[in-house]
């Protein structure tokens, strides 16, 4: 810690020590960017349908008569592998007469989901719509002729729902462009980022409002993920971009395949997930049974997805004709089936208040808190943790109506759930009046000293950095501390300037290990240590903090 003469203090600026406004959030690298309203309401739709349609839907994970099994079938030209003369002349009988858009839209609809984002064009390069890049194309290469991809935005449009278009920013079909590798991890030229552009412009201009464009796998350079977010944003600044343009340009953060996070996140993100994990293109050869099992594990995905803040995309992969398989369609409908009388918990909720709910999960409105319940205590008691000082007024089963009893017991809120229907999952919407009141956990209680750690922490990250193996990145850790002026010794690996958030304030700290700070917090405050502020998303903490010794103490006056 450095000393700065007196005088200095008053002039406090740009010191060491000046304090500002909290920007504890990571800020976009480039803008335009979508109205935090556009943002609320992509947040609020919650689930959607994702559709993998291409030249591999024909082959349904066979060529020449064999199983092909190491990958996904979406890949098989990679995955076979099938020279690209013989793929590409499979277009010759891609004829989907049995695409039907407006029966899609419908089965979105049916099964609760507001949006549906289908593949533009795979990583074999071939396009679903009618680019004038290439005529490697549905329209121009194909005896079907038409843009399926405009016939899905339209009939998007027309049914009221949401649309949006995946586009890998892989291509294995145009020369000098991507040879497969196994990560799918291309570095790209700048004429390939060049022809994406041309793509995009195609994409970002015919085909109506696009509520999220999915770009997707690729190792563009910084300056190419920038470009494709602004070519996007340019023409239409409220589509959000998918954070697996890489380089922490999305307007919203992607999961890994079928990934569903353990905790929830401080930015808008999504979980995408496939039928079966092995596939999201039509598999002849895939073995579907179990269809009410199958339905459950995608409500419980739903469910976990959302009580943690995020959005669920489930995919659905067509045969080549253009149908979609039965089952597929079955699962649609029985997750819809669930939804239709629980659809008020879910939709537009925020995530769960609450840390741990030993019966399964929950989410909130202002107003009334929805508990979904997976395993019903011995006791028959649902316990809401810390919340007894919340006013409950009535709790009810939202598929049957029937009222439960809600009581504070201690520092806890219990509803008494003796009356559950049979089924998955049922969900109960608790009513409250007033403030959502939950008793904060404080690292520690009184005076004596205390750690603080990466277990007692809130911890933020960064994800979708340069690529699909980029590991997440730390960048805020939060303690709840008891209130009081405490001098904190910091155990750090690297050093750097750091800004420390407290008391409603930042302040930046150039931080190395062994250094000791005095920090004041308020009553139920936080302390959070952030990269200094404003700081732009992807920005990791410069260090690696092991552990925060803290002397309590009272505030001088
Ligand atoms: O379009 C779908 C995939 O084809 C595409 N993204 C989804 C939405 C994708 N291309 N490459 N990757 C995803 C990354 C590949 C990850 C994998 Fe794996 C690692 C595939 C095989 C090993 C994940 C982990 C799937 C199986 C194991």
């Amino acid at each position: 810690m450095k000393f700065l003469p007196l005088v200095a203090a008053a002039v406090v600026s740009s010191s060491l020590f000046a304090q500002h406004a909290v920007q504890d959030r990571p800020q976009p690298r480039s803008l335009p960017r979508p109205s935090a309203q556009t943002v609320q309401q992509w947040q609020g739709q919650k689930f959607g349908m994702f559709i993998h349609f291409g030249l591999y839907s024909q082959l349904g994970g066979m060529w020449k008569g064999k199983q092909i099994d190491n990958g996904y079938s979406e890949q098989i030209m990679a995955n076979a592998p099938i020279p690209l003369d013989e793929y590409a002349a499979t277009a010759k009988t891609f004829n989907p007469t049995k695409w039907d858009p407006d029966a899609i839209v419908k089965l979105a609809k049916d099964a609760g989901m507001k949006f549906i984002v289908i593949t533009s064009k795979h990583h074999d390069g071939f396009n679903m719509f009618h680019t004038a890049q290439t005529k490697y194309n549905v329209v121009d290469a194909t005896p079907y002729h038409r843009d399926i991809v405009k016939e899905l935005a339209d009939a998007c449009k027309r049914g009221g729902i949401g649309f949006g278009v995946y586009y890998s920013s892989i291509d294995w079909h145009e020369p000098g462009m991507d040879t497969y590798i196994p990560t799918n991890s291309n570095p790209l030229s700048d004429a390939h980022a060049k022809f994406n552009v041309a793509q995009l412009r195609e994409l970002m201009t015919q085909y109506g409002p696009i509520r999220e464009i999915w770009f997707d796998m690729g190792k563009p350079t910084p300056a190419q993920s920038d470009l494709f977010a602004t070519t996007v944003h340019k023409l239409q600044p409220q589509t959000m971009v998918s954070g697996r343009v890489w380089n922490y340009e999305g307007d919203f953060t992607v999961m890994g395949d079928n990934e569903v996070p353990q905790y929830g996140l401080d930015e808008p993100w999504q979980t995408p997930a496939s039928m079966f994990n092995a596939t999201w293109g039509y598999r002849s050869w895939q073995v579907r049974k179990d269809v009410q099992g199958k339905i459950n594990e995608n409500i419980l995905k739903l469910v976990q997805v959302v009580s943690r803040g995020g959005n669920y995309i489930l995919n659905i992969g067509p045969e080549g004709d253009g149908s979609v398989v039965p089952y597929e369609a079955d699962v649609l409908r029985g997750v819809g089936a669930w939804l239709k009388p629980n659809e008020e918990a879910i939709y537009g909720t925020q995530a769960s208040p609450f840390a741990q709910l030993d019966f399964g999960y929950a989410t909130v409105k202002p107003g009334t808190v929805y508990l979904f319940v997976k395993s019903l205590p011995k006791d028959g008691k649902l316990r809401l943790p810390l919340a007894g000082r919340t006013h409950f007024v009535s709790a009810k089963v939202m598929s049957s109506g029937s009222a439960l009893k809600v009581e504070r017991s201690g520092s806890d809120a219990v509803v008494a759930a003796d009356a559950l229907p049979r089924g998955y999952l049922p969900v109960i919407a608790v009513k409250y009046e007033g403030a959502l009141l939950l008793d904060k956990v404080l690292v520690a209680k009184g005076d004596a000293p205390y750690t603080l750690n990466t277990k007692n922490a809130e911890m933020f990250w960064n994800y979708n950095g340069e690529g699909y193996e980029a590991k997440k990145t730390l960048y805020k850790l939060r303690w709840l501390v008891p209130q009081g002026c405490s001098t904190m010794t910091f155990h750090v690996s690297g050093e750097g300037k750091v800004a420390f958030v407290a008391a409603g304030k930042a302040r930046e700290v150039v931080l190395r290990d062994g250094a000791a700070e005095k920090v004041a917090v308020g009553k139920d405050e936080s302390f959070e240590i952030t990269p200094a502020q404003p700081f732009v998303k992807g920005t990791p903490l410069p260090l690696t903090v092991n552990s925060v010794d803290v002397v309590p103490g009272a505030c001088s006056r």
